[in-house]
């Protein structure tokens, strides 16, 4: 994959947004130039059924006007109704291989924690690896042991050059040390979703990403 698309990662879903709408939140974003949509829709209130497939349709032909690919959460089925452009899956949401069997020519993206769960990952067929949580967080609920940056450094330093992008408590203020470690961008769920200003907060996040990367030479 492109891992240019990594750079600035919105993970979302309602029970993000607050008193928010998702849809303003999601276009608030893009047009701060967030560079993927993972459509994670849980916690409380989360929809389920027939709202969780309009919503998804919704949110992903508001990708599609900006250009930038829309990534479905653990829920193969609701992909593949959707004609997704990948799936994310975590350590418990089922088989690597069978998943990447069934996403031929998507995009597959596994949450690892470390070297032996990346090294699992890549020779499975992940497109991108997903690791955290770099610093702790509220947003999710089944939370890892929180490892930082360092677990980056681990994996690159093992040779795995899988495109990465790290995720948990991510702020504008931290994303330079998540790049500095190793990462190709950072995915964020509340700096952009709660923040009162979604485009301005996914910009400067941006800017900080790209300054290191350009730092990093990557
Ligand atoms: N996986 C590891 S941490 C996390 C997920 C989905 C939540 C990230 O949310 P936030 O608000 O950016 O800390
Ligand atoms: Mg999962």
């Amino acid at each position: 994959m492109n891992k240019e698309l990594l750079k600035l990662y919105l993970v979302m879903g309602s029970s993000n947004c607050g008193s928010g709408d998702p849809l303003s939140v999601l276009e608030s974003a893009l047009k701060g130039g967030i560079t993927l949509f993972q459509y994670r829709e849980k916690g409380t209130g989360a929809r389920s059924g027939q709202e969780k497939i309009k919503l998804g349709h919704e949110m992903m032909s508001m990708c599609r006007t900006y250009g930038v690919p829309f990534i479905v959460n653990d829920d193969v089925e609701l992909a593949l109704i959707l004609k997704a452009d990948g799936i994310h899956i975590g350590q418990d949401d089922g088989s690597i291989t069978e998943t990447r069997k069934r996403f031929a020519g998507k995009l597959l993206g596994v949450s690892v924690h470390n070297v032996q769960e990346a090294n699992d990952a890549m020779k499975c067929g992940a497109d991108y690896l997903g690791v955290g949580p770099m610093y702790f967080t509220n947003s999710k609920s089944d939370l890892h042991e929180v490892k930082g940056p360092e677990v980056i450094k681990e994996i690159r330093a093992a040779g795995i050059t899988l495109p990465i992008v790290g995720i948990g408590g991510i702020d504008k203020e931290r994303a330079g040390s998540v790049v500095e470690s190793g990462a190709d961008g950072i995915a964020v769920i509340s700096a952009i979703s709660k923040a009162p200003c979604s485009t301005a907060a996914a910009r400067e996040m941006l800017y900080e990403v790209e300054k290191k990367l350009h730092v990093t030479k990557k």
